[in-house]
């Protein structure tokens, strides 16, 4: 196995690469998106900022709860459908996964599909999940694996891809990550995704399912709290990080399925009248009683939907596997 690395920025500049209103050099990122989020009505947090060192730990454990069944449907549908998925980067192609996370899943396609001679581009903003992905992909060296990391938004990442005409590639977005944006945001986003290909090469979108509701819930307030110590731990990153003073005894976790939006929300919720600084953010606020952070929304899709979310962008459906007992679904779409 081979290894380059490659770096790129995106300070400063949100999700979709556009600056913050009233944003300013000196203040990180990070400080920007607190001072612009929390004063919108509701108030808001990207939920990229979930995934600090604590937060991308928390996040592999509810992988494991047997109430998220997201990851294990999702591999299990990649190892059994491995050969079918490996046509698509045949002949020495490449395999782009956007958000790695711990490499398991690419590593367990790659093994089941036995395509020799793969270029796996890995973009994640993670240095820690990029290492984890570098590792788990080692431990495969019957295939010939050469791999670069892209330390980079997903955005960024895809821009600096280089072009290859050469060989065919294979865009890997998995894990319902998709489930993040607003719906004209994923379409924007795939938009994004079928400017980085070519036509005939492929998109495979791992995406989450609507379910009856207690399931959901269970998904995403978990009996064994980890969730709320996912979703709480933005707190403290904020406190750490930002100078800021929140109390979190004064909060508790809160998930709410919105059956008219499709989506899972999961929400701060503030337990007191209480008034919070964000030093380094330069700004203080007051929440009432009851008023809660948007912290995140996890978008639920029909099958059907899936494809209409996805082929306008400019790719048509060619195979889609459901595991119907998870309500989890694998879509295969060709660029066009
Ligand atoms: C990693 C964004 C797919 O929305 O299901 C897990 C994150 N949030 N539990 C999801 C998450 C709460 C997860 N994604």
């Amino acid at each position: 196995m081979t290894r380059d690395v490659s770096f790129e920025g995106s300070a400063g500049r949100d999700a979709t690469g556009q600056r913050f209103p009233g944003a300013r050099e000196d203040r990180g990122e990070f400080a920007e998106a607190a001072r612009f989020y929390l004063q919108l009505e509701p108030r808001q947090l990207p939920s990229r900022f979930l995934y600090d060192a604590l937060g991308s730990a928390l996040f592999d454990a509810i992988c494991h709860l047997p109430w998220y069944r997201i990851t294990r449907a999702e591999l299990a549908l990649l190892q059994r459908h491995a050969v079918a998925i490996g046509q698509t980067f045949q002949d020495g192609g490449r395999v782009v996964e956007l958000g790695c996370g711990s490499g398991e899943k690419l590593a367990a396609l790659l093994t089941h599909a036995e395509v020799p001679g793969v270029h796996a581009h890995l973009i994640d903003l993670s240095d820690a999940a990029l290492g984890r992905s570098v590792q788990a992909l080692s431990a495969i060296e019957a295939l010939d694996l050469r791999v670069t990391t892209h330390q980079a938004t997903y955005e960024d990442g895809l821009l600096a891809l280089p072009a290859d005409d050469a060989h065919p590639t294979l865009l890997a977005f998995l894990g319902s990550n998709i489930g993040n944006f607003d719906p004209p945001g994923a379409s924007a986003f795939l938009d994004l995704m079928r400017a980085a290909v070519r036509p005939r090469d492929y998109l495979l979108l791992g995406a989450d399912l609507v379910k009856p509701e207690r399931e959901l819930l269970l998904a995403y307030d978990d009996p064994l709290g980890l969730t709320a110590a996912f979703n709480k731990n933005l707190l403290l990153r904020m406190n750490a990080e930002l100078g800021a003073d929140f109390d979190l005894s004064r909060f508790t976790h809160r998930a709410v399925w919105n059956p008219a939006a499709s989506r899972v929300e999961m929400h701060l919720v503030s337990l007191a009248e209480q008034e919070v600084g964000v030093a380094d953010a330069e700004f203080r606020f007051r929440l009432q009683d009851g008023e809660t952070i948007w912290t995140e929304s996890s978008y639920k899709y029909e099958p059907a939907s899936i494809r209409e979310l996805v082929e306008p962008a400019g790719f048509v459906q060619r195979n889609q596997w459901i595991d119907e007992a998870a309500r989890f679904a694998l879509t295969l779409f060709e660029a066009v």
